[in-house]
C-alpha cells in the first residue's frame, strides 16, 4: 500500500466508523513513517469535518457521527504519545474544560495533547463543565490560563457566563481565558471579553504561549 492509499483508506474508515480499522491503519502509517500530523490533518480531521457536512445535509444521523468520533478517538489514544513527546520542563499551567451543555471532546483533548507537548501542565476537566467547576479548579490548582471549548453554537454564550463567575470569584485578572471550539471566531471571543482564541490546537499552542509571555512581561518578578 503506498503512503496516498493508507492516507485514503484511514480517512474512509474514520468516515465509516469503523474503529479496529482506524487503529491498525494508524499503526500502519506510523511503521510506514508517516508522522503523526500527517495522520491527523490528512486523513482524521478531514474525514470528521466530512462526517459533519453529512449530518448537516441529513446523510449522516447522531449514530454516524458518535461511531466516528469514537473511532477518531481510538487513533488520538495512539497519537498522543507521539504528539506529548516533551522532555521540557512545565513552562505553564492550563485549566482546560468543554463548558456546560456540550460533551464533545475530540477537539478539546488534541488542543490538550499538543499543549502537552508544548510543556504545559494541563489539568483536563472533561466534558459539560459548569462555571463553579472551573472557578473550584482555578482556586485549587492557580493555573497561568483558563481553556473553554465550545463546539455548538447554543452552547458558546457559556464563555460570558464562565467569563461573568470568574468576574464574581474576583479571579477575572488572575487568569488568561482562552477560548475555542468548531464555531468559535476571533469576533466573538472579543466580543465576551475572552484573551485569546485559536483555531486550530497548533495555533493555541502558539497564543498561550504569546500571552504567557505578555503576562510575564508585565508582571514584575
Ligand atoms: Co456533534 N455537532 N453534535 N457530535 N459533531 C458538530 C459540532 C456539528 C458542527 C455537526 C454539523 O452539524 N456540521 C454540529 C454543531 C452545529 C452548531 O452548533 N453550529 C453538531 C451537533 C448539532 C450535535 C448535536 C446537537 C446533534 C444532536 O444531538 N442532534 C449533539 C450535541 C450534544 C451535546 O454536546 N449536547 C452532537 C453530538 C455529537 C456526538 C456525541 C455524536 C459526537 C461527539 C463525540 C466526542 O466529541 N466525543 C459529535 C461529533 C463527532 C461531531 C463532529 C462530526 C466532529 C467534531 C470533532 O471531533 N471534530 C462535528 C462536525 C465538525 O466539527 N465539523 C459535530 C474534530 C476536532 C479535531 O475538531 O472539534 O473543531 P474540533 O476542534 C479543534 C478546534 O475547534 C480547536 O482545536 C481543535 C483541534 O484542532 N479548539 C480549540 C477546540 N477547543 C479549543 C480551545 C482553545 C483553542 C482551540 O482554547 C481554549
Amino acid at each position: 500500500m503506498t503512503q496516498e492509499e493508507l492516507l485514503r483508506q484511514l480517512y474512509d474508515f474514520t468516515l465509516v466508523g469503523n474503529a479496529p480499522e482506524v487503529l491498525s491503519l494508524t499503526n500502519a502509517g506510523l511503521e510506514m513513517g508517516l508522522g503523526p500530523e500527517i495522520l491527523l490533518y490528512e486523513a482524521l480531521i478531514p474525514s470528521l469535518e466530512e462526517v459533519g457536512a453529512r449530518f448537516e445535509r441529513g446523510d449522516f444521523f447522531v449514530p454516524e457521527m458518535l461511531i466516528a468520533g469514537k473511532a477518531m478517538a481510538g487513533a488520538l489514544e495512539i497519537l498522543r504519545p507521539l504528539l506529548a513527546e516533551t522532555g521540557a520542563q512545565s513552562i505553564g499551567t492550563i485549566v482546560m474544560g468543554t463548558v456546560k451543555g456540550d460533551v464533545h471532546d475530540i477537539g478539546k483533548n488534541l488542543v490538550n495533547i499538543m499543549f502537552e507537548g508544548a510543556g504545559f501542565q494541563v489539568i483536563d476537566l472533561g466534558v459539560q463543565v459548569a462555571p463553579e467547576k472551573f472557578i473550584d479548579a482555578i482556586r485549587q490548582h492557580q493555573p497561568d490560563i483558563v481553556g473553554f471549548s465550545a463546539f455548538l453554537t447554543t452552547t458558546m454564550p457559556m464563555f460570558k457566563a464562565n467569563i461573568n463567575a470568574l468576574q464574581k470569584a474576583g479571579l477575572r485578572d488572575k487568569v488568561i481565558v482562552m477560548v475555542g471550539g468548531a464555531p468559535v471566531t476571533q469576533e466573538y471571543a472579543d466580543v465576551v471579553g475572552a484573551d485569546g482564541y485559536a483555531a486550530d490546537a497548533s495555533a493555541a499552542v502558539v497564543r498561550a504561549k504569546e500571552l504567557l509571555q505578555k503576562r510575564r512581561a508585565m508582571t514584575p518578578a
